[in-house]
């Protein structure tokens, strides 16, 4: 069966890989799925046809004959449960495995789009100079947690996994803020994620959108 995702016509991050399509597509190479893409303009994402395939009119989406889904996380887990690469066999291991899907989506994510929200839209407002520490210190927290509990792993619970898939691509969202950099085995982490082949084929291909040369 064929499938089919949708992302940005015209990603704002100019090809950087930080729109939430870049999990999905990493999803798929990983378990070797060949998918197409459809693109959208901010304007169709709002048209009726799309809202119909997700309700908020956002990317990414997902549809595999019958299915249609929407959230990036839901999706990833969808590849993950019909494939093997992304969740271990062993019951308990697998559960583990979700519960760090939800923990960089639910738990991570949340703290590090408010920076960036903030970065984003709200510098000169009159409280942006005492707010920016607050919301950076929220990030650090999590950060540091992160760090204790990975300690000098390889993954965050024995071999790679979709947790660890969710987990760099949101950490990878701090680039711009430089945050990161005061996380040596964080840094080493995320760049052991974009080591493997499967990212760099994800990369290359959303990167190819916007660049409108070839990928690979
Ligand atoms: N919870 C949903 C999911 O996980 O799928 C959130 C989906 C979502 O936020 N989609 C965004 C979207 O469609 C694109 S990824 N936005 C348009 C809209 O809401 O109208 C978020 C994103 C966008 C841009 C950058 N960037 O430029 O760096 C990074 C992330």
């Amino acid at each position: 069966m064929t499938i089919t995702i949708t992302a940005f016509e015209r990603s704002p991050d100019r090809g950087r890989g930080l729109a939430r399509d870049m999990r999905v597509r990493w999803a798929l190479e990983e378990v070797g799925r060949p998918y197409g893409v459809r693109l959208l303009s901010f304007e169709a994402m709002k048209q009726a046809a799309h809202i119909a395939r997700h309700p908020f009119g956002q990317i990414p989406t997902y549809e595999e004959g019958d299915l249609v889904l929407f959230e990036s996380g839901a999706i990833v887990l969808h590849i993950a449960e019909r494939h093997p690469g992304l969740l271990p066999g062993d019951a308990n291991a697998r559960a583990r495995a979700i519960a760090w899907m939800f923990a960089a989506l639910n738990t991570v994510e949340p703290p590090i789009v408010d920076l960036g929200m903030a970065m984003l839209l709200d510098r000169g407002k009159s409280w942006y100079e005492e707010r920016l520490p607050v919301l950076a210190r929220h990030v650090r927290d999590r950060l540091g947690e992160l760090a204790s509990r990975l300690g000098d792993a390889e993954w965050l619970d024995g071999g790679f996994s979709a947790g660890d898939l969710l987990m760099v691509t949101v950490l990878r969202r701090l680039e711009a803020t430089g945050i990161l950099e005061d996380y040596p085995t964080l840094s080493a982490y995320v760049a052991r994620g974009e080591a493997r082949p499967a990212y760099a084929r994800a990369f290359a291909d959303q990167r190819a959108v916007f660049t409108g040369s070839p990928g690979r």
